[in-house]
């Protein structure tokens, strides 16, 4: 059986020689305007930035190296007694653009757990951390202090060549992926079960059945499977995005995986982004609290203009790319279809009740370029069902989640000696002058 290195060393001679190719052959060819709109409109749309794994169509939604979620959920492998797609396959395909054969999934899961404990120090810094600190600010400080141990950093000090940089990285990633788990459980253990024993790695499962395990919801199968889930879709979303584009930014400085990734999650923490799926269950609550047990389509439809006419926007709805709903949000609707008893739950409901009439409210209020659902609308109301109730702790199952992609990135960008990122800025001023003078 290949290792994930080795398919990857593959993968990597023909991707060069087509940079290579693009390169010489391609250069000033124009791939669209930078308008004035670009650059005080946060750059959404400008074509600017290359990413290999995923890209996002505005209308069918993501697609990793081609496969939609529903293809990728035909040929991933699962976990054993399992259904859904599993880390490990998604990470393989995400890296070397291959389907990984079974034998390829589990062993990557054997490696990944061979590498999952956690240094000594980075259990110390985060026991000593108060529980009060919010879980994304603990998980980014966990990763960022692993650069202690940085592969990479400590090979670029040595002194070592530029066509060498991936090997250290992959391997900085490959620790870090596998150690976000026991991380992510034990900032959970600590905030919300103080005391409580956390499980050992099982060296026979999965990265996500072991993170399931050491949140304590190990014996909950139907969990653990919408776990899988959660992380499998959550892991690339292209590369604009600000987690994505944040950590590449970040590693294009040759700072190593560990400082990359936990600058994207601290762009993972904001509220436009991926605290939105915290801030759905909380502006549901509210919602329920104020409307009572009488939830119909026409308080919520209240509900959301109370919302809008504050000021607010509406959690888990709009997109910078998408302008349908978003395939993510489908997929963790249908994983509920299956399931009666997650259907007769309120908050599973509200979630459906809210996608009835809240397109057109925001059509309506006309200004959201896409008044669909985006996946946070849907992520947490299942977690909430079983049991993982602490909505703050959200997203940072999205953090585990979203190194799928982040990680695979930084992989590539130095296998394939992408630069240092360093857009040209300007002054309204200087904008005026060009404008005129044109
Ligand atoms: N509710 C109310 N107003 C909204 C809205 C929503 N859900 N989505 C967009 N708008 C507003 C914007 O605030 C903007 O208003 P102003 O002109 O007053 O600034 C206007 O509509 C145009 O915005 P847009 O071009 O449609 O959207 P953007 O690309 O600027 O922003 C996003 C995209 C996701 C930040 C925005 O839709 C939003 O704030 N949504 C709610 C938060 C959310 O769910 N975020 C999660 C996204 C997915 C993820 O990253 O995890």
């Amino acid at each position: 059986t290949k290792s994930i290195r080795e398919a990857l060393e593959e993968v990597i001679p023909a991707k060069q020689a087509q940079l290579k190719r693009l390169k010489a052959e391609h250069s000033q060819a124009v791939l669209g305007d930078v308008k004035v709109e670009h650059v005080i409109g946060g750059m959404r749309g400008l074509k600017s930035m290359l990413w290999e794994a995923s890209v996002l169509d505005p209308n069918e939604g993501i697609r990793f190296h081609g496969l939609t979620i529903a293809d990728c959920q035909e040929v991933l492998t699962p976990a054993p007694g399992g259904k859904e797609i599993i880390a490990e396959s998604m990470f393989w395909l995400l890296l070397t653009g291959k389907v990984p054969t079974e034998a390829e999934t589990r062993s990557l899961s054997q490696e990944l757990a061979r590498r999952g404990e956690l240094p000594d120090y980075i259990v110390k810094l985060i026991d000593s951390l108060p529980p009060t600190l919010h879980p994304m600010t603990q998980l980014g400080m966990g990763v960022a202090a692993m650069n202690h141990d940085s592969t990479f950093a400590a090979a670029y000090e040595r002194g070592i060549k530029k066509s060498e940089y991936w090997t250290h990285t992959l391997e900085d990633c490959m620790n870090l992926l596998a150690r976000l788990p026991a991380l992510a459980a034990r900032i959970y253990r600590n905030v919300y079960n103080p005391g409580k024993p956390i499980s050992v790695i099982d060296h026979n499962l999965d990265l996500v059945g072991n993170y399931s395990n050491m949140l304590g919801f190990g014996s909950n199968h139907d969990l653990t499977e919408y776990l899988r889930l959660y992380i499998a879709i959550h892991g690339d979303h292209e590369g604009g995005n600000a987690s994505a584009h944040t950590s590449h930014l970040v590693g294009s400085t040759l700072s190593d995986p560990y400082l990359s990734y936990s600058a994207a999650l601290f762009a993972l923490a904001g509220p436009l982004h991926g605290l939105a799926n915290q801030e759905v269950l909380r502006w549901q609550q509210n919602m329920q609290k104020e409307i009572g047990s009488e939830i119909t389509h026409e308080n919520i439809k209240e509900y959301l203009w109370k919302t809008l006419n504050s000021g607010q926007v509406v959690p888990g709805y709009g997109h910078g790319v998408l302008r349908s709903p978003d395939p993510r949000f489908i997929a963790l609707q249908k994983f509920c279809d299956t399931k009666p008893e997650l259907l007769k739950d309120p908050t599973i409901q509200l979630v459906r009740k809210t996608y009835d009439v809240a397109p057109d409210v925001l059509k309506e209020h006309g200004k959201t370029k896409n008044p669909y659902p985006n996946v946070d609308a849907a992520s947490g109301c299942v977690l909430y069902h079983y049991g993982l109730t602490q909505f703050k702790y959200y997203t940072v199952i999205f953090g585990v989640s979203r190194a799928l992609g982040a990680l695979t990135q930084l992989v590539w960008a130095r296998a394939l000696g992408l630069p240092i990122e360093r857009p040209k800025s300007l002054s309204m001023d200087t904008i005026e002058k060009l404008v005129k003078s044109t």
